[in-house]
């Protein structure tokens, strides 16, 4: 018997939980230090050493790189400089991804991400091996711009923005861990958003590696 339902109610949409002192702002902003490197397909490669198990380098090329298992995450990008774009389709190749391809040695804690031009930024092993890190190739299913970081960049969802490295072109594993480039300038050595990690001044003493 065909009956006419109402339509269920729909809930409120809930408002959106931004990390303390954030804002949205139009569009997708471009931010970084120095100029937009050149992609050179057959100069490029990715690689990963410092204190990997084996103790020797992994290295991919570009069509070894883009073959290796992909994924997608959807997640918020906070930058330091308080904007925070919401709802980015990420779409590459998992950080726990690398790290199964490329394990660290048993006693590696924390990894650092290289990037062209010698830019860099520490992370903790468990920050590569977490759900939504990834090695983007895509955002929103289109390949990333130069501007953000094609062909290849790291996303932190997580943590500020400028963990999230572009123009990526390998990790160094670390039985120790050391500042990358804003983390030697007077940025928070982990940056977690939500505890509104800026500034190095906020770190615990003996917790981080010294200025
Ligand atoms: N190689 C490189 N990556 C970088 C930076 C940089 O200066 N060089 N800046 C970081 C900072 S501070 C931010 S906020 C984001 C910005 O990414 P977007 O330009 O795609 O928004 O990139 C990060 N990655
Ligand atoms: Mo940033």
């Amino acid at each position: 018997m065909a009956r006419v339902m109402s339509p269920p109610e729909e809930p409120a949409p809930k408002p959106r939980e931004l990390p303390p002192g954030q804002y949205v702002p139009r569009g997708w902003p471009v931010l970084h230090y120095g100029p937009v490197p050149k992609f050179r397909p057959t100069d490029w490669d990715f690689r990963v050493f410092g204190a990997t198990a084996s103790a020797e380098p992994h290295r991919w090329d570009w069509p070894a790189f883009e073959a290796l298992p992909r994924a997608t995450a959807v997640a918020d990008f906070h930058c330091v400089t308080k904007f925070t774009v919401p709802d980015n389709a990420w779409e590459g190749v998992p950080g726990s991804a690398i790290a199964e391809l490329a394990p660290p040695a048993p006693d590696a804690t924390h990894v650092m991400v290289w990037a062209e031009y010698g830019y860099s930024a520490n992370i903790r092993l468990s920050d590569l091996l977490a759900d939504g890190t990834m090695f983007a190739t895509h955002r929103d299913g289109e390949r990333l711009s130069p501007d953000h970081g094609f062909p290849l960049r790291l996303v932190v969802p997580h943590l500020y923005a400028w963990k999230s490295v572009k123009w990526v072109r390998g990790i160094e594993y670390l039985v120790e861990d050391r500042r990358g480039f804003w983390e030697e300038r007077g940025y928070h050595n982990v940056a977690d958003p939500w505890r509104e990690q800026r500034y190095s001044y906020q770190e615990e003493d003996g917790e981080t590696p010294p200025l």
